[in-house]
């Protein structure tokens, strides 16, 4: 992989960083971060002077709001997730330089910097504005504590800062009838000082800027037709977490997440040439034209990286790099669905990780990786990945490799006397696909990476099979042997540097097998007589029984979450009455598919209830029963019946239960 002719080159890399809010999932790592580790790792074994940072984003309203959740101070919060994010990126062996958090007390200086410069060109001004308050809780209201019609494509549960369906980013004063996500009131408008960065100062720069990217070609008409709608943005919100603002009288206010998330990747660096003990050495990185700056992000980050920040950066005294290359993902999916933590759709990777391994994952979303459209993480796919490419490719080879020349050839690397030409022509032709492979990681392609790697392995698996060693053992033809197994395993050290970006761990195992000494990153070549090492199983065949078991457990416990991140007290369990009543009589209520009218007898005497149940019970098979109410709900009219509760049942996939206590009085109380 390394070429010898092209000079060391200084490569910026930064992943988007993440909000310390939640363990992180499959969606972020297909994103951000995947792609990035994959690109560190290539350009490292190119020999570049590689810097590869991200942490996380901890400030902002989707710390806050996700705190409050839990019931926890937002410190508390993102030290907790910041240490747990930080872990699962360890195990999933993604090789950041420096992993730091936008809470350490170097980010401020830094963000202060940025504020005062683009201030003091004009390009920051103070306008009194009108925004969302909620008369209900007292404040003003920003952001993720709001929702609303997205302006742009209608989607009714738009975010406040930027919508979850179509991506555009706006404030959030521009919703159309905006609520509360807390309350779900009504917000009202009214006056408040903010600072506002004006953007379209920067318009023509941009433009002129970004004229000059070979992105893909969605990335760039998205940045383009944001820049064009360009306008004055608020920096600063109604609220204490965050950056204070570097001017005086202005308690209560602090900068907007998004305003100082970006100068995190700057901090970042600070912070890392810090703990080197050579504070000066971040310079290196973004203040030189020559670094090249490589920010992995996904496609909802697009207008932040591809505008805001870059504009940010035009504004200030001090030359600051602005990207180089943007590779935006598109969303990464769990079987169908967005991951969700909030909605319990995702795995947990702890788990996942105690019974997979980090390579399996990232070969299954590399080799799915979701580079010009959605695309998701299925059980079927990951076994099939699994079984047919590690298990069935790779592995197969590398295994029936070492394992016959353990026995054959005195466990070293076979010395080669006068290749033959279906040799050479071998060897040249998995060279080839090895060029290719080179490339398509240089331009942000894994899944054709991941297909040129099993193409590489299928040759190797072809070409041991057409020279047939064990036939030449027996013939007694060791010269002929000796070739086979060492073009095999040039074939295997090629392998190992080429599948040494996706799965790391497989390749390490590979390269000491066969006796390199040095390591991967240094690219031996092999020497003859070299011993080989112990050899190993790569990668274990995935049964069926143990991925239809994963698929059952995805349904499962997402519902336990879901009451997990909605925990209430005992007191209000305490409120709930729910009772024993059993059921006098039953009738279909005239005009309706799905209610039955009920006559209970609750114990204190006859009420009626509206339930609806009747696709799943035939009302006398429900006279009777002693069911369970819930007797202080507020009536409610249904098909103008009054209804006094509502009755308890268990609902799973197209069956319905009612529950009952056979034996237990009417009015027995549940507790
Ligand atoms: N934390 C947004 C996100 O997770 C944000 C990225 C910041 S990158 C400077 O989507
Ligand atoms: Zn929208």
């Amino acid at each position: 992989m390394k070429s010898k002719s092209q000079h060391k080159q200084k490569i910026l890399i930064t992943s988007a960083l993440l909000y310390a809010n939640g363990p992180m999932h499959f969606g972020h790592l297909a994103g951000a971060y995947l792609p990035a580790d994959c690109y560190a790792r290539f350009q490292r074994l190119q020999g570049h002077d590689v810097l590869y940072i991200s942490g996380s984003d901890e400030y902002g309203m989707a710390i806050t709001m996700s705190a409050e959740l839990a019931g926890r101070e937002p410190r508390e919060h993102v030290d907790l997730f910041h240490g747990i994010n930080k872990k699962l990126f360890e195990k999933l062996n993604i090789s950041f330089d420096h992993y730091s958090r936008t809470t350490w007390p170097g980010h401020v200086p830094v963000t202060h910097a940025f504020f005062t410069d683009l201030f003091k060109a004009g390009h920051i001004v103070e306008k009194v504005t009108e925004q969302l308050y909620s008369e209900k809780d007292k404040k003003f209201l920003a952001d993720r504590y709001v929702i609303g019609t997205c302006p742009k494509c209608g989607y009714d549960k738009a975010r406040g800062d930027e919508c979850g369906q179509c991506g555009t980013s706006y404030d959030a004063i521009d919703l159309i009838s905006p609520r509360s996500r807390l309350t779900d009131s009504p917000l009202t408008r009214k006056m408040t000082k903010h600072w506002f960065l004006e953007l379209e100062n920067f318009k023509q720069q941009l433009l002129e800027w970004l004229d000059t990217k070979d992105w893909k070609s969605n990335v760039v008409k998205f940045i383009k037709g944001y820049i064009e709608e360009l306008h004055a943005r608020a920096i600063t919100r109604d609220m204490t977490w965050g950056v204070p603002i570097p001017l005086a009288n202005t308690e209560g206010k602090v900068l907007y997440v998004w305003f100082d998330a970006p100068i995190g990747y700057i901090s970042a660096t600070m912070e890392w040439a810090q703990l080197k003990g050579t504070p000066e050495l971040w310079k290196d990185y973004w203040l030189d034209p020559q670094t090249k700056l490589v920010q992995f992000i996904g496609k909802d980050n697009i207008p932040f990286h591809g505008a805001i920040f870059p504009a940010m950066c035009m504004g200030q005294s001090q030359p600051y790099k602005l990207v180089d290359e943007l590779p935006a993902n598109e969303f990464y999916k769990l079987e169908g669905k967005q991951f969700s933590k909030s909605d319990g759709w995702f795995i947990d990777l702890d788990d996942f990780l105690t019974r997979y391994s980090s390579d399996q994952i990232r070969y299954a979303i590399a080799s799915n990786a979701p580079e010009t459209s959605d695309s998701e993480f299925t059980w079927k796919d990951f076994q099939a990945k699994n079984n047919s490419d590690l298990v069935g490719k790779f592995g197969n080879l590398v295994n029936r490799v070492l394992v016959f020349a353990a026995q054959n050839c005195g466990a070293v690397v076979p010395e080669v006397q006068d290749p033959q030409e279906v040799d050479q022509k071998f060897l040249s032709e998995i060279k080839t696909l090895f060029e290719e492979l080179s490339e398509a990681y240089r331009t942000f392609r894994l899944r054709r990476a991941c297909q040129l790697l099993m193409e590489i392995a299928q040759k190797g698996n072809v070409y041991f099979n057409d020279q047939k060693p064990w036939l030449a053992i027996k013939q007694g033809d060791r010269a002929s042997v000796s070739r086979t197994i060492r073009y095999c395993m040039e074939c295997l050290r090629l392998l190992a540097l080429g599948a040494y970006p996706i799965i790391p761990e497989a390749a390490e195992k590979i390269w000491r097998m066969l006796g390199m000494k040095a390591e991967i990153n240094l690219q031996d070549e092999l020497k003859g007589e070299q011993p080989l090492g112990k050899s190993e199983i790569l990668f274990q065949k995935l049964e069926d029984a143990a991925i239809e078991a994963e698929i059952a457990k995805l349904r499962g416990p997402v519902q336990e979450e879901e009451e997990a991140t909605n925990l209430i007290t005992i007191d209000q369990v305490r409120q709930v009455e729910l009772r024993v009543a059993k059921v006098l009589a039953a009738e279909k209520v005239d005009g309706s598919q799905k209610l039955v009218k009920l006559k209970l007898d609750d114990g204190k005497g006859e009420r009626t209830i509206v339930a609806g149940i009747a696709e799943y019970y035939a009302p006398e098979q429900i006279v009777g029963l002693s069911i369970v109410v819930v007797a202080n709900l507020q009536p409610a009219k249904l098909r103008g019946i009054m209804s006094e509760g509502m009755l308890l049942a268990a609902k799973w996939g197209d069956k319905l239960q009612v529950v009952t206590v056979p034996g237990a009085p009417p009015g027995a109380l549940l507790s």
